[in-house]
């Protein structure tokens, strides 16, 4: 993408009503634009970011053998008074009426359409295990929308629904969203703890939040720093195979939100190791059983012919809260530090002198070898100053810079910055594809 063709609106003040970093980033990026409260248009740089996200989460999803369907954002009142939660949601969801008085409601999440789809189709445990997901917009009535995406009234969440026969095969389910997060947030260059939280308007007794630790983050949240340097299960995990020695590898080990702490039980951590941080939940994950099967009448055959409640587990993501949780953990004074997976282009190219012809043609065709080598590339060709050039490439935060001046041009090298590192290097240009490449 060329510089002079994009729509890239980046501000050098900082907004005086954003309290942080994050949301400060993401306005003066130009990534977003608040159209209300807690309401964001999603400018193309922050959106090339939360689709990078959305396909991370994907990939993940689709590897652990969940399937992608779509539901609707307006859903029927009627589906949750079936449930019973239409009264308990109280004021955090949003009531639409239509012009035949149908009460409608923009969806807070879609346990129950989802039950409502399953229960049309689904009649025999032959069926089971089900895993279905969508990525898809969210509303809810926040009473204090805040800190930019990270807290907003709509906001863009991946949430995926099991469907099992037993509640030991849910629990399997459960142990493989646990597993799938943890390699999409490792993906995402984070480092997400499962911890033991409070399961809220959604219900059940099993439930986890993931958490990065950042200052910023609204909850208190309390763990075995041991937790901070597992890695994660890695992509080569079996899926159809027994995931749970993954999971006990975590659960072994004290994590908890401020909900579910236990003084005495972190008091037994060693106290060197006892981490009292604050964090941002990036996923929650709840096993609820039959808790909408019953109310809803989703029942399956058993082999034997008898008729039950499926039990059923959510697995949500936070997509939008993702992109300032990540902003969070990685930037600098200077601005952004994209993860290479999740930057809005992987490569900045900066022409030093786009007047000149012979810098204009060289950078033009180091534009187009870079687009050859199958790199998101955004080329500064604007004639702006080349201080503010770095100073706008270093604030978006592209994991790597490629310069291209006359002095390089005179000895067949390129200038290549890793932004993270400060490292700078002159190599010819194809070794600088490479570099970028290997990431
Ligand atoms: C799980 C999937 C659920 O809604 N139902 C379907 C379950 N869980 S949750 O914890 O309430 O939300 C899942 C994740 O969504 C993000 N999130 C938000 N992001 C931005 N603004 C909000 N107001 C907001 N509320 C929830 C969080 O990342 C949460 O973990």
């Amino acid at each position: 993408m060329r510089l002079t063709r994009y729509f890239l609106p980046v501000s050098k003040d900082v907004p005086a009503d954003a309290a942080i970093v994050s949301h400060q980033l993401m306005l003066r990026t130009g990534m977003v634009r608040q159209n209300g409260a807690g309401i964001y248009t999603w400018l193309p740089l922050g959106f090339r970011v939360l689709q990078k996200i959305e396909q991370i989460v994907r990939e993940e999803m689709n590897r652990a053998g969940a399937i992608e369907l779509l539901m609707p954002t307006i859903q029927q009142a009627e589906l949750w008074q079936e449930s019973g939660r239409y009264d308990d949601y109280g004021k955090e969801m949003l009531r639409i009426t239509d012009r035949h008085e149908r009460e409608m409601l923009f969806g807070p999440t879609n346990e129950e359409l989802i039950t409502d789809v399953f229960r049309s189709y689904v009649k025999s445990y032959k069926a089971l295990p089900l895993n279905l997901y969508h990525t898809q917009w969210k509303f809810r009535d926040e009473i204090r929308p805040r800190f930019g995406v990270m807290r907003g009234r709509e906001f863009l969440m991946k949430d995926a629904y099991s469907f099992d026969l037993t509640e030991e095969g849910a629990r399997a389910s459960y142990n493989q969203m646990f597993c799938a997060y943890l390699n999409a947030f490792d993906r995402m260059g984070l480092t997400a703890i499962p911890m033991q939280a409070d399961t809220g308007p959604i219900g059940g007794d099993l439930s986890h939040e993931f958490i990065i630790l950042a200052d910023t983050g609204e909850s208190a949240v309390f763990c075995d720093k041991a937790m901070l340097d597992l890695p994660a299960p890695g992509l080569d995990l079996d899926f159809d195979g027994d995931v749970s020695g993954e999971v006990a590898k975590r659960t072994d080990f004290y994590a908890a939100t401020e909900e579910k702490h236990d003084e005495a039980e972190f008091g037994k951590i060693p106290t060197d190791r006892q981490v009292s941080a604050r964090g941002i939940e990036v996923g929650h994950i709840f096993f609820f059983g039959t808790k909408y099967s019953k109310a809803m009448n989703a029942t399956v055959q058993t082999a034997d012919g008898e008729t039950v409640p499926v039990q059923m587990g959510s697995y949500g993501i936070g997509v939008s809260r993702l992109v300032g949780g990540i902003i969070e953990a990685c930037h600098d004074e200077n601005g952004i530090v994209w993860p290479q997976s999740v930057a809005p282009f992987e490569v900045g190219l900066i022409s030093m002198r786009p007047k000149d012809e012979t810098v204009a043609k060289v950078a033009d065709d180091a534009y187009e070898a870079l687009q050859q080598a199958g790199l998101d590339v955004l080329y500064d060709d604007t004639e702006e100053r080349p201080g503010s050039k770095f100073n706008r490439m270093d604030l978006i935060g592209l994991p790597w810079q490629i310069v291209i001046g006359p002095r390089g041009i005179e000895n067949g090298v390129v200038e290549l910055k890793n932004r993270k590192s400060g490292e700078k290097t002159e190599l010819p240009l194809a070794e600088a594809i490479e570099k970028v490449k290997a990431g």
